[in-house]
């Protein structure tokens, strides 16, 4: 064991509570900002060093970090590689990955190789293979490898999965989540530095921030493409990889309609972009099964005008509660039968032990605070040496969703064969996210 403590520090220091953790972060954009913002706001956090390719948003997080009055860190700029030199040189306990999904396969296996803890933002990698390389990565170094999926942390999100715990739901049947959200604004700008949402039609080369990386990937790809929000939650509901697994999976995609529409409306018929053929259906709908019974239904909605929602609903032998209507319904217990009741107040007296705790440090975070708290877990999770919340297996068969609904559709709505990224490991796991109100 001297050997093996020898050949990896890591796994030494991992056992090992700390007190502080020097954190890098790849990625100062929009979302990284956000990060940066919620890494100041935890204990024990040293900002050691940032990287990013654009320096307009390189000095934005530069001033986040001054006017927090923190020390200036180490800055990686100047080329494509510059994380790769972050990794190397910049002595990191841990690094937060915010940037295009492409990258995020790549980088986050550069981290675990150089034994450099990863919390990844949403989307492990683009194929199947890249999902296996992340994984055999983190399953070779024993590197801690989180997946930041906010949703997972929203406070009526929480509620539920104690009601679902305490049993108040029954068996659990059926659960739907899914990323409904009118992308068009961020799809599309002017490219003007500085300004991220609408005021033109331009994406790609022309585009800036999302739109310049984001929207190629409508243009490209036809699938479930940005799963964890939706199904997120609904893992943690059901146990995925902790006594359950996803077992098959059967996309369909809508016609393609809208980011046209949305560019002709923008630009006019003339502008370059309304020629453009985006490959991703306006609605992708997504059906998995799992070993214990359930069935989960996604939803992608990003190219038409509608509110936001994640379209929440869980569902068992003892009652429903659906977010969208704010509503719930528990059998025997519920005032009227077959009547919906509103959900508040239930929420409310299952509110979750994080939330109460926590719930005002995190308040005017992002994401109405649910941010602070998934920076909080991996940061926590981390200094106490413990297991990843959501980990390895949470991250890539979540992930994964993606390039498996597109093989779906691609064949005529073929129903697939889910991999079992933990190789029967399932079956023997017990929960670990959000057992109480640590992290
Ligand atoms: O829209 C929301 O904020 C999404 N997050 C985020 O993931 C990203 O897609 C963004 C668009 O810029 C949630 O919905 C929680």
């Amino acid at each position: 064991s001297t050997a093996l403590l020898a050949a990896a520090p890591w796994i030494g220091a991992l056992g090992r509570p700390r007190e502080r953790l020097r954190v890098g972060l790849i990625g100062t954009g929009m979302r990284g900002q956000v990060l940066l913002s919620e890494l100041l706001k935890q204990d024990g956090v040293d900002i050691a060093a940032i990287c990013d390719i654009e320096r307009y948003m390189l000095d934005r997080a530069l001033a986040q970090l001054s006017t927090a009055g923190r020390r200036a860190p180490q800055v990686y700029t100047g080329s494509v590689d510059a994380w790769r030199d972050m990794l190397a040189r910049a002595r990191l306990d841990a690094v937060l990955i915010a940037t295009p999904w492409e990258l995020h396969a790549p980088q986050a296996i550069a981290a675990m190789e150089a034994k450099v803890a990863v919390g990844c933002e949403v989307v492990a990698g683009i194929t199947l293979q890249d999902h296996w390389d992340v994984l055999r990565a983190q399953q070779r170094t024993g590197t801690p490898y989180m997946l930041l999926e906010n949703v997972c942390y929203r406070r009526d999100v929480l509620a539920v999965l104690q009601m679902v715990r305490q049993g108040l739901f029954g068996e659990l049947v059926h659960v739907q989540g899914g990323y409904e959200h009118d992308l068009r604004a961020v799809k599309f700008n002017s490219g003007e530095p500085g300004k991220p949402y609408g005021g033109g039609a331009e994406f790609g080369e022309r585009g800036w921030s999302e739109a310049k990386w984001r929207t190629p990937h409508s243009v490209r790809r036809n699938g479930e493409l940005y799963p964890s929000h939706g199904i997120g939650p609904c893992a943690q509901w059901l146990d995925i990889h902790r006594g359950n697994r996803f077992t098959r999976l059967t996309s369909h995609a809508s016609q393609a309609r809208g980011l046209h529409e949305y560019v002709v409306a923008q630009g006019g018929p003339d502008h370059p972009n309304a020629a453009v053929e985006f490959a991703l259906g306006d609605v992708v709908t997504t059906q998995i099964g799992c070993e214990q019974g359930q069935t989960i239904l996604l939803t992608h909605d990003t190219s038409l005008p509608r509110p936001y929602s994640l379209g929440f609903r869980v569902q068992g032998t003892g009652g429903i509660w659906m977010d969208l209507n704010q509503s719930i319904y528990l059998e025997g217990r519920s005032p009227q039968p077959h009547q919906w009741e509103p959900a508040q107040a239930w929420l409310e007296r299952h509110d979750h032990p994080l939330w109460q705790r926590l719930g005002e440090r995190a308040a005017g975070g992002g994401h109405g605070g649910m941010d602070f708290f998934v920076v909080h877990a991996f940061v926590e999770a981390l200094k106490a040496g413990a297991p990843m919340p959501i980990d390895i297996y949470d991250a890539v068969a979540w992930s994964a969703i993606t390039p498996l609904s597109e093989a779906s559709i691609a064949d005529g709505s073929r129903t697939l064969e889910f991999p079992d990224f933990s190789e029967g490991a399932w079956r023997g796991r017990a929960p670990v996210f959000a057992l109480d109100g640590r992290y």
